[in-house]
């Protein structure tokens, strides 16, 4: 159903990594240990390890907490500023590669809602700390070839001085925008991400995962397993979906009237 009157939610804001798709356990985490390996480093993070260092937003920022945090014997050399680069390049390369073999699929209902919200005239954009060639490659490889075109504004990576949890890349993607975060909603899959964005005062959904089940989420508007399909309902952890089983636009519309 296409909405013809100016709606009060006007736009959507989307975090990526584990929020469009699982990208981390099997996609970020094996690239960095593909480009440690490259490297001729012995370092591995293996599932649970990747897991801690999730705290740390930002593939660069997590190389070096690593480092600091975790090799209490490791003399880094002099130009480790520049290894940290050459190794976080050849870790989005790896990445890109995993996404071109189609290993990465969206989540339950991302590719429905998008569709859904851009059909109604919803405006669209994407607010991540992850590198900008990382979600273009999973927009094309895993949504449609045209879909960078579906998102009004890429706001990514390094384009702000502070990562999440900071509300930068949401307040900047705002300001392209030109709305204010009332006009908006977020989707968020971590606590870090919910930080950012309840920061920037936007309304926020909390799709979990495997690896933010524990999380604290307290702010968000619910809390639910994943945005669900017809048939297939979303699990609900914390609020409420106001009487539906899976996240559909007059879902969002909802929750953003509650919020
Ligand atoms: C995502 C991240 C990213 C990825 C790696 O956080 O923390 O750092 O793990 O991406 P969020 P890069 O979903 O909250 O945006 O290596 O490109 O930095
Ligand atoms: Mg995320």
């Amino acid at each position: 159903m296409t909405r013809k009157s100016t709606p009060p939610l006007s736009a959507l804001l989307f975090d990526v990594d584990g929020t469009l798709a699982d990208t981390e356990r099997d996609g970020h985490r094996i690239a960095f240990n593909a480009a440690f390996a490259e490297h001729g480093l012995d370092w591995h993070w293996d599932v649970a390890r990747y897991g801690e260092l999730l705290s740390i937003t930002g593939g660069k920022e997590r190389i070096r907490h690593f480092v600091s945090n975790y090799l209490p014997d490791y003399v880094p050399p002099q130009d480790f500023d520049d290894l940290v680069i050459t190794l976080h390049r050849s870790k989005t390369a790896h990445y890109a590669r995993l996404l071109e073999q189609g290993n990465i699929p969206l989540r339950p209902g991302v590719t429905r809602l998008l569709q859904e919200a851009r059909d109604a005239g919803l405006r669209l954009a994407i607010a991540t700390t992850t590198t900008p060639e990382n979600v273009t490659a999973l927009l094309r490889c895993s949504l449609a070839e045209d879909a960078e075109n579906w998102f009004e504004i890429i706001a990514a990576g390094d384009i702000v001085p502070h990562k999440k949890p900071a509300p930068d890349i949401y307040d900047w993607a705002l300001q392209r925008l030109n709305l204010t975060a009332a006009d908006c909603m977020a989707f968020e899959d971590s606590e870090n991400g919910l930080r950012a964005s309840l920061a920037a005062k936007l309304p926020t959904l909390v799709t979990v995962n495997d690896y933010t089940l524990d999380h604290d989420f307290s702010g968000a508007c619910a809390v639910i397993s994943d945005l669900g399909e017809p048939g297939q309902p979303a699990n609900i952890m914390a609020g409420s979906l106001h009487g539906d089983r899976y996240v559909s636009l007059d879902t969002l519309i909802k929750l953003h009237d509650h919020a």
